[in-house]
C-alpha cells in the first residue's frame, strides 16, 4: 500500500468524510435558502435605512459575532496533523492497551503542537515549554497523551497551576509581555518556589527553542501505569523521539523569526507533511516494577524529576509518522479536547499529585471552552468505535437516540447500554491508606540534584546558551530583591553558574558555593549526543544574473537527493539568467526572506553575480547573520570572494583545494563538485558550529 492510499485509507479519515462538505455552487443560508446577493443589505432606497426583513444578513452578521471561541487558558498557540502509530511488537507482557498488541495494526492519531504562554496569534519561536498532545483513536476508545517535550515540570503539585499561569502570562494591569517569561512577576513567583528549579534549567536551554516540531522530543512527564491482563501493574514513563534527532536554534534567532515568520513552527510543520515529507516519531517507554518504586533517590511520583536513561534504559516500542494536514483549523485543531483523563483498558494513572489534578481540570476546561458537554461528538473529539450511553441531551446534541429508556437499571430497554463485565475498564485496585492532610511528601524535599544533574550533562556551548538566556530573562527584571533570589537558588544548582549569571544581572557574585556539585551527568540530556542528519533541513542559496548555473543546479540536486530543500534567493522575484544561459526560478527574495528562516546557505560562483551580490547589503548581512548563528556556509570559486568581503572571521577561506573550517566550506574550483556537496552535506547535518560563539562575534 502506497503512503497516499494508507493516508486514504485510515479509519479517521472515512470516519471524517461524513462531515466534509464542499464550497458549494449556490451560496445559500444555513437554511438552505439560495442567496441572490451578499453584497448589498436590504434598505428602503439604495441610500435607505435597512429592513428587518433581511433575514440573510441578520444570520451573516450574528454568526460572525460568535465565531470566536475562549481559547485556551494555555497552550493557546498550537499547530495540528494526522497520522498513525504502529506498535513494533505485542506489549501484551505489559499492558492489555489494544493498540500495543498487534504489530500489523495502525492506529489513527491526531497531534496537536502549542506553546504554552502566548496566545493564539503569538508568535511560534518564543523560549517556551512545546506542548506535544496525542490523540489516539484505538479500538477501545479514545486515548490522550498529552504530554510536552520537556520531560518535567515547574510544580509538584496542580493546586499551585494557577499561580504558576498567572505569573507567566502577561502582567494583569497591562497585559505585557507577550509569550514571554522575562518579565518580574513570573521571576518573583519562581524566585519563591524552589521545586521549579529542575525545570528552569530546561526552560533556560536550548529545548525551549525548537528547530522544528519534527525535532522535538515528547514525553508524558508523570509516571503512570501499564497494567496486563492478568491485572499486574507496572510504572511506565513515556518518551517521544524523533526520527531527525532533537534540534534547536538559537534565541536571537528565534527572535528575529518572531517578526520575519511568526508561524514559522507551524509552517514547517505544514510544508513538511505537503511535501510528503512526514514527521516520525519513536514512543519508547521506561517500565518500572511496583516493587522498584522506592528504590531510587527521588520519587517517581515527583513530576519534577526524570528517571535518568541510566538508572531505566527507554525501550523504543512504536512509531508515530504525521502524514496529513487537518483540512480545517478551527474544525480539527481548535475544537479538539485533550484530556490525560482519556485513557483505555491497560492504561492507568499514578498518584502524582500533578497528574491527579489534570484528570479534572482538563474536562472542565473543555467543558468551557467548548461550551457544551457534547464536544465529545465533534468530528475530531469522537471515538471511532461506537459511544453509548444516557447521557444524552444538553446544547448541541448532535446524534438521535432512539432508545425509549435513558436510565439504567432498566427492563424496558433490554437492560442496555450495561456495562460490559468483561472488557470494561476497571481501575487499578491500588491499596492506599491515611489520612486528610494538606501536606508535600518529605520524599518531593530535593529541588537541586537534578537541576545539577541536567547542568553537568550538557556540553559547554550548552552551558554558556543557558547562561546567556538567565542573563536576558533575569536582565529584564526591574525588582532587585527578585534577581538575587534567582542567583541564590542557582547557587543551590552549580556555584559556577551562579556567579556567571551574577556577573550579567548586576547582583553581586556569591562567594561561597551552597553544596558541591554531585558531578553525575546522564548522556541523553545533551542535544549533543543526539541523531545527526541533513534531512529536514533548508538551504538558501544566494544568487543573481550571471551565477554559475552548472554549480547552482549540481549542489541544489545533490542536496535534494540528501533530503534537503534548496531555494533561490535574489533581489527581486522572477528569473534569473545564469553565465551559461539557463532561466532560474527566484523563490525568494532578500524581503520576503531572512537568514534566519534557512539551516544554511550556500554562494555559488559567477563573477557577475558574486558582483551583483557584493553591492547589496542585504546579501552581506544573510551572510554575516549566518555565520553569527554559526550555520554552515558554503562557498565555491567567485562565491567565496563574496564571503571575504563579508564579516566572517576567524576561519580559512580556501585559495586552492576545497576545505571544511569550522563548517564554513568553500572550494576555490569546481574539479570536484561532488566531493564539495558532500561535505556541504555533512556539515548541514552537523547543524550548528558552536565555536564560532567563542570567538569575537560577527555584527549582524
Ligand atoms: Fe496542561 N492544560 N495543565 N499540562 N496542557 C491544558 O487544557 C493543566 C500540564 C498540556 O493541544 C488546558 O485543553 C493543569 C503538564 C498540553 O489542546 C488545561 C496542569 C503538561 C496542553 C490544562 C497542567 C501539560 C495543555 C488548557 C497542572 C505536560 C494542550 C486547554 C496540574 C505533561 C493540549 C486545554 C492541546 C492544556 C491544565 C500541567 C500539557 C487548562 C491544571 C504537566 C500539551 O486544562
Amino acid at each position: 500500500m502506497t503512503e497516499q492510499q494508507r493516508v486514504n485509507d485510515s479509519a479517521k479519515n472515512q470516519d471524517l468524510d461524513q462531515y466534509r462538505v464542499s464550497a458549494g455552487e449556490d451560496l445559500t443560508t444555513n437554511q438552505g435558502v439560495r442567496v441572490s446577493d451578499t453584497d448589498n443589505s436590504l434598505k428602503i432606497g439604495s441610500r435607505g435605512p435597512s429592513l428587518r426583513d433581511d433575514f440573510h444578513f441578520q444570520e451573516k452578521l450574528t454568526h460572525f459575532d460568535r465565531e470566536r471561541i475562549p481559547e485556551r487558558v494555555v497552550h493557546a498557540r498550537g499547530s495540528g496533523a494526522h497520522g498513525y502509530f504502529q506498535a513494533y511488537e505485542s506489549m501484551a507482557e505489559y499492558t492489555k492497551a489494544k493498540f500495543l498488541q498487534d504489530p500489523s495494526v495502525q492506529t489513527p492519531v491526531f497531534v496537536r503542537f502549542s506553546t504554552v504562554v502566548g496566545f493564539r496569534g503569538s508568535a511560534d519561536t518564543v523560549r517556551d515549554v512545546r506542548g506535544f498532545a496525542i490523540k489516539f483513536y484505538t479500538e477501545d476508545g479514545n486515548y490522550d497523551m498529552v504530554g510536552n517535550n520537556i520531560p518535567v515540570f515547574f510544580i509538584q503539585d496542580a493546586i499551585k497551576f494557577p499561580d504558576l499561569v498567572h505569573a507567566i502570562k502577561p502582567e494583569p494591569h497591562n497585559e505585557m509581555p507577550q509569550a514571554a517569561a522575562a518579565h518580574d512577576n513570573f521571576w518573583d513567583f519562581i524566585s519563591l518556589t524552589p521545586e521549579a528549579m529542575h525545570m528552569i534549567m530546561w526552560v533556560l536551554s536550548d529545548r525551549a527553542l525548537p528547530r522544528s516540531f519534527r525535532m522535538m522530543q515528547g514525553f508524558g512527564i508523570h509516571t503512570f501505569r501499564f497494567v496486563n491482563d492478568q491485572g499486574k501493574s507496572r510504572f511506565v514513563k513515556f518518551h517521544w523521539k524523533p526520527m531527525l534527532g532533537v534540534h534547536s536554534m538559537v534565541f536571537d534567532e528565534t527572535q528575529k523569526i518572531g517578526g520575519k515568520d511568526p508561524d514559522f513552527n507551524r509552517r514547517d510543520l505544514w510544508e513538511s507533511i505537503e511535501k510528503g515529507n512526514f514527521p516520525e516519531y519513536e514512543l519508547g517507554v521506561q517500565i518500572i516494577a511496583e516493587e522498584d518504586e522506592y528504590k531510587f533517590d527521588f520519587d517517581i511520583l515527583d513530576p519534577t524529576k526524570l528517571i535518568p536513561e541510566e538508572l531505566v534504559p527507554v525501550r523504543p516500542i512504536g512509531k508515530m509518522v504525521l502524514n496529513r494536514n487537518p483540512d480545517n483549523f478551527f474544525a480539527e485543531t481548535e475544537q479538539v479536547a485533550f484530556q490525560p483523563s482519556n485513557v483505555v483498558p491497560g492504561i492507568d494513572f499514578s498518584d502524582d499529585p500533578l497528574l491527579q489534578g489534570r484528570l479534572m481540570s482538563y474536562h472542565d476546561t473543555q467543558l468551557h471552552r467548548l461550551g457544551s458537554p457534547n464536544f465529545t461528538e465533534l468530528p475530531i473529539n469522537k471515538s471511532l468505535c461506537p459511544f453509548h450511553n444516557n447521557q444524552r441531551d444538553g446544547r448541541m446534541q448532535m446524534r438521535i437516540p432512539t432508545s425509549t429508556v435513558n436510565y439504567y437499571p432498566n427492563s424496558l430497554g433490554g437492560g442496555q447500554p450495561a456495562p460490559s463485565e468483561t472488557e470494561g475498564y476497571v481501575h487499578y485496585p491500588e491499596r492506599v491508606e491515611g489520612q486528610k492532610v494538606r501536606e508535600r511528601s518529605p520524599s518531593f524535599k530535593d529541588h537541586f540534584t537534578q537541576a545539577t544533574l541536567f547542568f553537568n550533562s550538557l556540553s559547554m556551548p550548552e552551558k554558556e546558551h543557558i547562561v546567556q538566556a538567565a542573563h536576558f530573562e533575569l536582565g529584564k527584571v526591574e525588582d532587585k530583591g527578585v534577581r538575587e533570589r534567582m542567583v541564590n537558588l542557582f547557587n543551590h544548582v552549580d556555584h559556577e553558574l551562579a556567579k556567571k549569571v551574577a556577573m550579567g544581572i548586576g547582583i553581586p557574585a556569591p562567594t561561597q558555593s551552597v553544596s558541591e556539585n554531585h558531578g553525575k551527568s546522564s548522556a541523553a540530556i545533551s542535544q549533543e549526543n543526539t541523531t545527526k542528519t541533513a534531512k529536514g533541513r533548508k538551504v538558501a542559496i544566494l544568487a543573481a544574473d550571471g551565477v554559475n548555473g552548472e554549480q547552482v543546479m549540481a549542489i541544489k540536486t545533490a542536496l535534494q537527493e540528501a533530503g534537503v530543500q534548496a531555494e533561490i534567493v535574489s533581489k527581486f522575484k522572477g528569473m534569473i539568467k545564469s553565465a551559461d544561459g539557463q532561466e532560474m526560478m527566484v523563490d525568494k527574495t532578500f524581503l520576503t526572506s531572512a537568514s534566519v528562516l534557512f539551516d544554511a546557505i550556500y554562494v555559488p560562483g559567477g563573477a557577475q553575480s558574486s558582483e551583483a551580490l557584493r553591492m547589496q547589503g542585504d546579501a552581506i548581512h544573510f551572510i554575516n547573520e549566518a555565520f553569527k548563528h554559526c550555520k554552515p556556509i558554503a562557498a565555491i570559486a567567485e562565491g567565496v570572494e563574496l564571503l571575504k568581503t563579508s564579516d566572517i572571521k576567524g576561519v580559512k577561506l580556501s585559495d586552492s583545494s576545497m576545505q571544511n573550517d569550522g563548517g564554513v566550506v568553500t572550494a576555490k574550483t569546481q574539479s570536484d563538485l561532488n566531493g564539495f556537496a558532500k561535505s556541504f552535506i555533512e556539515a548541514i547535518a552537523q547543524h550548528r558550529f558552536w565555536m564560532r560563539e567563542e570567538k569575537e562575534k560577527v555584527p549582524a
